[in-house]
């Protein structure tokens, strides 16, 4: 919320309108008078230890290019905005503004997300004088958008490794996240025998170590799945564990090898719990469809490239992104900027700031030309 009222002050010193929907996604407007507009936008929250640019970069690169267009003050046929997502990276689910934009959260969603801690969605907006429920105002119809576009660090190793400065996406990943609860039977770590424990950690680890078969088998070469948190539970060091949940994150560009790697995460998982007399649950955090960016906007971002001499590429984005959800309403169009080693959802996340600023002409380059 301290980096919504800094960004507000922002757009309002540029001379645009600040407006925030149901959501608590924050929108800069400019020529804004209800006709159809172009939106440009990504997120400004972060993962836990993630660095300044995932999201961030998106969204001032957005505001900048509206500042700029302002105070060339050229006659614009369209509105422009640039919109500052909420909870892309998935305190509660992951998507949760473009989500809500784009008509696809229902009041039972919006009822049942809540976070590690166990905080809801409810009580958090509540604590900010925020009703969650407003959320489903936040829709809008695909007639009032015409196309959106989004500026994202590659988060990845590929544009530094070809020497590339713009990259051009094709198209965006798939993904499903679940939270997986194995769960046995706590007791002594002393009195009870190897062979007569039921260890729910096992499972997980198990479960763990089969990953990179079922990702043979079942998958593709683009396929990962990640496990990244586990918990304990009672959590002691002379107790066997109870229960052990863990997050799954599974990612692929296509929608059929993501659907067999569900049943086959899901066929392992009863599998091993049957062999270690577990019992097991798993509840779908998110799941999100590949997309295709734009042919018409791939081109533009292309030539602008181009025009301005910078090195560029076409590539996938193994990464979610606001944009996927977007392209439920509109086309969409996404520019990737070189990740320094290709670093991510780590502190080490960085971008050269001629390349931050090769990425901000292309993206003012491409609205100038679909507004002016
Ligand atoms: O998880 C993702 O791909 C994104 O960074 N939210
Ligand atoms: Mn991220
Ligand atoms: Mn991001
Ligand atoms: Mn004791």
């Amino acid at each position: 919320m301290e980096a919504r009222a800094w960004l507000r002050g922002r757009i309002e010193d540029a001379g645009l309108t600040a407006h925030q929907d149901g959501a608590a996604n924050l929108h800069a407007r400019l020529g804004w008078d209800g006709s159809p507009s172009y939106m440009i936008g990504s997120h400004i929250d972060t993962v836990p230890s993630g660095g300044p640019l995932d999201g961030a970069l998106g969204v001032l690169v957005g505001l900048e290019c509206l500042r700029r267009l302002h105070e060339l003050d050229l006659p614009l046929r369209h509105p422009l905005e640039c919109v500052a997502f909420s909870d892309e990276e998935g305190r509660f689910g992951g998507l949760l503004g473009s989500q809500a934009i784009a008509g696809q959260l229902s009041p039972a969603d919006l009822h049942k997300a809540r976070d590690l801690e166990g905080v809801s969605l409810i009580d958090a907006m509540a604590s900010r004088g925020l009703d969650a429920m407003a959320a489903l105002d936040a829709r809008r119809s695909a007639e009032s958008l015409l196309a959106y576009l989004e500026l994202h660090i590659e988060q990845g190793p590929v544009l530094e490794a070809r020497a590339a400065t713009i990259g051009v996406v094709e198209g965006i990943t798939g993904l499903f996240k679940w939270e997986i609860r194995m769960i046995g039977t706590p007791n002594h770590a002393g009195t009870t025998p190897m062979d007569l424990r039921h260890d729910a950690f096992t499972g997980v680890v198990e479960f763990a170590a089969a990953i990179p078969r079922l990702l043979d088998e079942n998958g593709s070469a683009r396929s990962r799945a990640t496990i990244g948190r586990v918990e304990l539970q009672p959590g002691s060091a002379n107790t066997v564990p109870g229960r052990a949940i863990c997050s799954l994150d599974v990612r692929d560009p296509n929608p059929e090898v993501l659907a067999n790697l569900a049943e086959a995460m899901r066929r392992s998982l009863s599998a091993l719990a049957r062999r270690h007399g577990l019992m097991f649950e798993f509840e779908i955090l998110s799941e999100v469809e590949p997309v295709a960016c734009d042919a018409g906007l791939i081109e533009r971002i292309d030539r602008a490239a181009e025009a301005l001499g910078h090195e560029r590429m076409r590539l996938p984005s193994g990464a979610v992104h606001d944009a996927q959800v977007m392209a439920k309403l509109t086309r969409v169009g996404m520019i990737f900027v070189p990740s320094l080693q290709g670093m991510s959802h780590s502190a080490a996340e960085w971008t050269a700031w001629e390349d931050i600023e090769a990425g901000a002409n292309v993206a003012l380059r491409v609205l100038g030309e679909l507004v002016g």
